[in-house]
């Protein structure tokens, strides 16, 4: 297991290099040209400047999160091969800087989605919430929010440019339908799996969050079902590149579905693990917590332990963490509870290790 730490760059977040590098146990860090719209061809000389910048502080780059998909490929618009196209370039300009994984999703419109970003918690501190009732509401009402609550972020599926025309947007998508998008992805990785291969990159889905669909728009990676459906749906051959970004809060933001059977039975379809947890309401409320097993319900302990049994060495990180100790940050990408989700995470691992070794 290769532990990692999301950093969106410098100027870009409040948080530093020097920092991370005193977290102890992190060897890679997670990026991406945040600027970047999608479709757009990552340059090498952008990617270069970051990569110099990482191995200044003796960090890999391995892994980028994420390379956003046209919504064009989404919705399969007759446009899609020439973003394939770029999207293939980009892929080729990253395998040259050592990338490995590239993490993105297929979620139509919206990246992840939340009603409060800075909900309070009994502890003082804030964190990410969804209220289940507010979003039944009107979608460009829940956009502006969390542009507005954003400003001055770059907030990868949120660009500001591509939402200005949502109602277009909505209309676009309205013969979408899960199939449809199914077929869609299904088109998308078969044209690109030839060049994983000829890049030794592996593409790594992260599953839909919220796990169902919102607005009337169709959401794919859900259950455990639909993740055993997407692992087959291109030939085995590819197998090794067509891979799981491992999202233990977003698949775990529904209760009926258990991460550590996942894990269980895809570990080594798993390329990037992002470790979170997740408290449900009866309601069908949910709220981010930290991540000790106990403040949540996700089950992070059998989680870990199941990437433990699996002899998974891919790369795995904190997800989300609360706002904590006055800190101003991105919204779930504070620098301490991220660092103390850490701490528990490398915790569980070693004394795994050390109770293996023993045996
Ligand atoms: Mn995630």
């Amino acid at each position: 297991m290769k532990m990692s730490f999301r950093w969106y760059g410098t100027g870009n977040d409040s948080i530093t290099l020097g920092q991370i590098r005193q977290i102890p146990g992190v060897s890679e860090i997670v990026w991406a040209l945040h600027d970047k719209q999608p479709g757009v061809v990552w340059e090498k000389d952008e990617i270069a400047r970051v990569k110099k910048e990482l191995d200044e502080y003796g960090f890999g780059n391995a892994v980028v999160e994420s390379v956003n998909v046209h919504d064009d490929i989404k919705m399969g618009a007759s446009s899609r091969d020439l973003y394939i196209e770029n999207y293939k370039t980009t892929l080729r300009n990253l395998a040259e800087f050592g990338v490995k994984v590239v993490c993105y999703n297929f979620m139509p419109v919206f990246d992840w989605t939340r009603t409060d970003l800075f909900h309070p918690l009994p502890d003082g501190s804030t964190a990410l919430f969804y209220e289940k009732s507010r979003i039944k509401q009107d979608p460009e009402e829940m956009a502006r929010y969390i542009l507005e609550e954003t400003k001055g972020m770059t907030m990868p599926g949120w660009e500001p440019e591509r939402l200005a025309n949502l109602r277009e947007l909505f209309a676009a998508y309205k013969d979408v339908t899960h199939e449809r998008l199914w077929a869609n992805l299904k088109y998308f990785l078969e044209a690109l799996m030839p060049t994983c291969r000829e890049c030794d990159i592996k593409m790594a889905i992260h599953p839909d969050d919220p796990p169902w669909d919102i607005f009337g728009l169709p959401r794919l990676l859900v259950d455990e079902a639909a993740v055993d459906r997407f692992l087959k749906m291109v030939d085995d051959k590819y197998d090794k590149y067509n891979c799981l970004t491992l999202c233990s809060g977003s698949l775990g933001s529904n209760p009926n579905n258990n991460v550590a059977d996942i894990v269980r039975k895809h570990c080594d379809r798993i390329a990037f693990a992002h470790i979170r947890n997740v408290k449900h309401f009866p309601n069908g409320d949910f709220s981010e917590t930290s991540h000790r097993d106990r403040d949540g319900d996700v089950g992070i302990l059998d989680i870990i332990k199941a990437y433990h049994d699996g002899g998974f060495d891919g790369y795995i990180r904190p997800d989300h963490g609360r706002h904590i100790w006055s800190e101003k940050c991105r919204p779930g990408y504070g620098l301490y509870d991220r660092a103390l989700g850490i701490m528990y995470i490398l915790g569980a691992w070693e004394m795994l290790d050390k109770i293996k070794d023993k045996r």
